[in-house]
């Protein structure tokens, strides 16, 4: 009865309602590309065929088959006559795979639904043409805004060739990160640390400061978790400061981003294979941070992971460089006036305070009383600097 119920609610159902079902679907498998796919993109397709799934699939490793394959690949009938309905615009180029488009056309599909188009310059906006002419019906734009956003990192380096950058901060309820002597209290319980590496595992790298691997020598690799490929590890270190022996050069993709101040014995030190990035200063001496988002962008680097410190964590704000802003809030007081906080926030954004939205993305019970919550302030950090001379906020009457 239900069932038979069901099937009259889906005989009523207009095309538009069953193409995002079938949409929605996709994007679900999608998913499953996590911590595999990047610096590509996230793709879900399903095959249907008389208003039933035949075929699932999703692009889940860098290099694989893409997902419209896997869906073909999987298929529990023919897929002659079928529709198809995929996250992203299907590829029409050889790359590490043969184009999608062919495979479709050879298999008799009837019907395509795009998501949106694929934002690499190679593929954006040729697949429609190229289905339509070998005869089939294709309509796109189903979904668009979800499918969009299955893949902010690519969105942006395939636009860009820039790296897209998420920040990553650990704080206590009054938001410090360490006292005025810069001792640090347990801020992370074991489900940000999970977190993190998951975190880290969606990145094609991940960077700290020098400040950082001399106070705490992290690793910075992703541990705990089953993954294909390391991220890069990406050391910020204008004079190369980092003692050979630190812990991150134990990773097997190291880059230490360097200024001309590094002295060459410093590098000669270093265990062959550490990548040597020697790149313009800003007025500083630091490493220009625009130069280095550059220069990792030409490494393939879609997605940069910064965990700290807060002085890079600011220069990344107020630089205007930063994407995303994940903050790891535990309820634990460490006071003290002079206490230190876990990002140098620029005095700038006072003036945009306007703009300034913290959403609560996740919550975790850790364990010993850590509540820790994940928080993400999108708005934040598409904060830029006010241009020089420009008044953002005029006082009233002025
Ligand atoms: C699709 N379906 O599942 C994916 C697509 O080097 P390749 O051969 O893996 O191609 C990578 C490019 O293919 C990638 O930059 C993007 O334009 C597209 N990704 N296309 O039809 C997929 N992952
Ligand atoms: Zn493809």
């Amino acid at each position: 009865m239900a069932y038979g119920l069901w099937l009259m609610a889906i005989d009523t159902m207009t095309q538009m309602d069953k193409d995002k079902i079938f949409m929605f679907r996709a994007l679900e498998l999608a998913a499953r590309g996590r911590y595999g796919a990047h610096p590509n993109p996230l793709v879900g397709a399903v095959i249907v065929k008389k208003g039933r799934i035949i075929g699932e699939g999703a692009h889940l490793r860098f290099g694989g088959p893409h997902a419209e394959i896997n869906a073909l690949r999987g298929c529990a009938a023919s897929p002659q006559g079928a529709a198809l309905y995929v996250t992203l615009e299907p590829c029409s180029t050889y790359g590490k795979t043969p184009p999608c488009t062919q495979a479709l056309i050879k298999a008799g599909l009837k019907r395509v639904v795009i998501g949106v188009p694929d934002p690499n310059p190679a593929n954006s906006g040729k697949a429609a043409g190229l289905l339509r002419r070998a005869g089939l019906k294709v309509k796109t734009g189903t979904l668009a805004k979800e499918c969009a956003a299955l893949n902010p990192a690519f969105n942006k380096f395939m636009r860009t060739g820039l790296p897209f950058v998420t920040l990553k901060a650990a704080q206590s309820l009054d938001g410090k990160t360490a006292d005025a002597a810069g001792r640090s209290r347990w801020i992370s319980g074991p489900a940000a640390r999970l977190e993190t590496h998951k975190l880290r595992a969606e990145a094609d790298a991940v960077l700290a400061g020098i400040g950082t691997v001399l106070s705490d020598d992290p690793l910075l690799n992703v541990r705990g978790m089953a993954i294909r490929r390391q991220p890069w590890v990406v050391a910020l270190d204008s004079s190369l400061r980092a003692p050979p022996l630190a812990r991150i050069f134990k990773n097997e993709r190291v880059i230490a981003a360097v200024t001309r101040r590094a002295p060459v014995a410093a590098m000669k030190r270093l265990k062959p294979g550490v990548k040597i990035l020697v790149l313009p200063s800003d007025g500083g001496g630091r490493v220009s941070l625009p130069a280095l988002l550059k220069e990792l962008g030409v490494f393939g680097v879609a997605h940069l992971f910064v965990e700290g410190g807060g002085k890079v964590l600011g220069s990344f704000i107020s630089e205007g460089l930063a994407d995303r802003f994940i903050c790891f809030s535990s309820p634990l007081i460490i006071g003290g006036t002079a206490s230190k906080s876990p990002v140098v926030w620029p005095d700038a954004l006072n003036l945009k305070r306007k703009k300034l939205g913290v959403r609560i993305k996740r919550e975790f019970e850790g364990e010993r009383n850590f509540s820790l919550i994940l928080l993400d302030t999108v708005e934040l950090c598409r904060f830029a600097p006010p241009r020089q001379g420009v008044e953002e906020n005029p006082a009233p009457g002025t």
